[in-house]
Formats: structure tokens, sequence, C-alpha cells
């Protein structure tokens, strides 16, 4: 990321510059550290890896004296999170959603040398061509390394809904499809085409299907409401150059009274283990403070993706602390995990619409907990039934 200094400014404005980019330098550069409730499960991290504040300061200040006296923000960003990831030339990869203050969401490339700390964004955010149907905002890339070659981004794409024109809350949502090479030129596919509604959390799976490319998908009947849309779908498309899928089933439905009573959505790419296809999802339940975001794992079969083999009972993180406050409360939700080559896992998961954060683990033990946490038994009777059974192999050590 480069520096700046204005040679004609005054003594005054070069100074504020300077302190700002020190403030600003020493904010990104801010070593991270592991917090100690460890559940064993994975680490959590003390800081938050981006905010709005580890935005460039030339993405928001006009550091020309002449037409910005004041030195004042010109351009505010409300906030950084949702991030899809990818390790990528050496780097932990983000992707990130940011939000300026006009409320409209746009993609920067944030690196770090560890994946926990030092993100730094590119001078310039991601340029996303439109399709012929301009976007009205962009968000939640999720990104896939596809055995085809390519690297595809997908995404959420929302517009106005014209059928309702007196309703200027009123949207519809679609799965907004690019690819990429190198992460820095992106060509634009035509948006995703299903027959069930709208669209949000739409992932590509990374290898072919039946010769096909393989989706999984979020069928919703509004833009918020999921309605009859059931869960986590999956379907299939000869060619993403005009994806679309005619057949979608429900592999990961909504249940009452579990955390996805209210809905769902597959989270970042899965990650493949000699185990089966691991998950990270999100599940929506509602509560008299409004919705709450927790995520959660399971596995799915090798050779048959979309046939679930394990799937722990209630969440795997949920909010904690400060990430459960923001401009939208009670929210973890995470479209971005890096495994690397050692079996580490990072996992990026955006704190109440507001910022990133980043736990760490190991593919060991993901599997470990996805494969023995018990299922969802529906009813506390099961629930206390499960727990006594730990309780009575624990008791064997009292
Ligand atoms: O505000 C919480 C989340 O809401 C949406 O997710 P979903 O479609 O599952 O409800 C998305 O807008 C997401 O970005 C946001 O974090």
């Amino acid at each position: 990321m480069s520096t700046f200094y204005n040679p004609m400014a005054s003594d005054a404005f070069r100074q504020r510059l300077r302190d700002m980019q020190e403030a600003h330098e020493s904010l990104i550069s801010r070593p991270n550290e592991p917090v100690d409730n460890n559940n064993g499960v994975y680490q959590r991290w003390k800081y938050p890896i981006l905010t709005a504040e580890h935005t460039p300061l030339h993405w928001r200040y006009d550091f020309d004296e002449q037409t910005n006296p004041y030195f004042m923000e010109r351009q505010g960003v409300n906030a950084a999170f949702n991030s899809g990831a990818m390790y990528h030339e050496g780097k932990y990869l983000l992707v990130v959603r940011v939000e300026g203050n006009d409320r409209k969401s746009f993609f920067g490339i944030a690196t770090s040398p560890n994946g926990v700390d030092n993100f730094r964004f590119r001078d310039y955010p991601l340029v996303m061509p439109e399709t012929e149907d301009p976007d009205t905002n962009v968000y939640d890339m999720r990104l896939t390394r596809h055995e085809d070659g390519w690297i595809y981004g997908l995404f959420c794409t929302e517009r106005k809904d014209r059928s309702r024109p007196d309703d200027t809350t009123a949207a519809v949502a679609a799965c907004g499809i690019a690819r990429t090479r190198d992460l820095v030129t992106w060509e634009r596919l035509p948006d995703l085409i299903s027959h069930s509604g709208q669209q949000r959390n739409v992932v590509l799976h990374p290898e072919f299907v039946d010769g096909q490319y393989a989706l999984y998908t979020r069928p919703q009947d509004g833009f918020i409401d999921v309605g009859k849309g059931g869960g986590i779908g999956w379907g299939l498309t000869a060619s993403m150059d005009k994806a679309e899928v005619t057949q979608e089933i429900i592999i990961d439905p909504k249940v009452y009274h579990t955390i996805k009573e209210v809905k769902n959505g597959q989270g970042p790419t899965p990650l493949k283990t000699d185990k089966g296809w691991l998950h990270l999802a999100h599940g929506v339940r509602n509560t008299a403070a409004g919705l709450r975001y927790v995520l959660y794992l399971f596995l799915t079969d090798l050779q048959q993706p979309w046939h679930i083999t394990h799937l722990p009972a209630g969440h795997f993180l949920s909010p904690h602390g400060e990430e459960r406050v923001g401009d939208v409360s009670n929210v973890t939700f995470s479209n971005g995990w890096i495994a690397n080559d050692n079996g580490e896992v990072f996992i990026y998961y955006g704190a109440s619409d507001t910022r990133m954060h980043v736990a760490t683990t190991t593919v060991d033990r993901l599997l470990d907990y996805v494969q023995n946490t018990p299922p969802d038994g529906l009813r506390s009777a099961a629930s206390v039934q499960e727990r006594i059974k730990l309780i009575d192999r624990n008791m064997r050590y009292g």
C-alpha cells in the first residue's frame, strides 16, 4: 500500500497527513494474539482482523489542501465484513465486503502474510464489471478455485424489485458470477438463472459432478424471508458461461427449534478431506431481540457432496463479546476459510455486519468435531439423554 506526501500543502496539513498515516499503519500492523479461552475446537483471536478503519486513508480522505482545506473525510467507509478467502501467491487473501457510508457495498482485496494480522488492502478496490442489468449492490463473495482452471467469485447482486415500483424497500437478490485467473482482472458472466425465486448464498463446488458444475444454492421467496425456500439447495449446470439450474434439491433443510429455524445458507466453498467434504454454514433463528446468526459445520460424502453424513447439533461458533454488537447485531457470518498445506484452517467470519474476525483450527480438529458431536435430538428429553451419556462416561473418573 502506498504512502502519501503532499509537498504543496502547509506544514499543518502535512503534519496531519503524517499523523494519520502513522496511526493507520500502527493499526494495520498491530500483532494479533490468541485469546485465552479456547474450547479445543478452534482458537479465537483478540483483535478484529479488518474494520472500516483498516481501509486505506486514500479511499476516504482527499489529500489535496486546495480541495480539502479542513482535511475532512470525504467518502467514509462504514464497515468491512463478510469476506471470501483464498491462499494465493504465498498470502492469505480476502475479498472483503466494504460498505461505504452511502450503503453501497463493493469488494476490496486485502492480503496478509500469516492469516491473522497485517491485512493490507490493495491500492484500488476490485472493479467488478456489470451485466446489462446493473447491480444496485454487490456483496458476500465466495471464491472457488475450480478444477476447470478458473477462480470463480459468486456473490449476491441486489436490484430494485421493479414489480413493486412504489415500495422503496423492495429488492431482488440473485447470484452474480465472475471469474478470474489472477485475482486482478475479472470477467463477469451472466447471473445464475434458477427457477425457485430469489437466490443468496450460492457457492460453487470446486469439482465437476457428473461432468457438470455443481452449486450450493439458497432459494428464497422474498429478499429477507426465505418463505418456502427450505434450506441449502443443490443443483447442477452444464456451463458457468450461462449458468442455469433447472432442478434444485434441498440438502440441508431449515428445522423447527434449531439454530436454523428461520433460514440457513452455505458458507465458504467446502474443504475436501479424506473423510468427506467439510462444510461451514450459517443458521438463523428468531429471538425477541431480532435474528441471531450462528455458524455450524457438517460433512458430506466425497462422491456425493449433496449427501450429508454428519451434522452436529447446534452452533459451532456464535457471536461473542464485541462480535455481538454492530450495524446488524448478533450476527456471525462466514463466506471464507483457508486450509493451508500444514492442515491449519483459518476461519474468517464477519461480526454483526461490521468487522472481520479470524478463528484458527486444524482439519483434524474440525473432522473430530463434526464426526463426534452428537446430532440434534430435536427434543429437550433427547438432549438431556445425550448429555447423561457424556456425564456417565465422565463419572468413571469421579
Ligand atoms: O445481516 C445478516 C446477513 O444477512 C444476509 O444473509 P441471509 O441471506 O442468510 O439472511 C446477508 O445480507 C449477509 O450479508 C448478512 O451478513
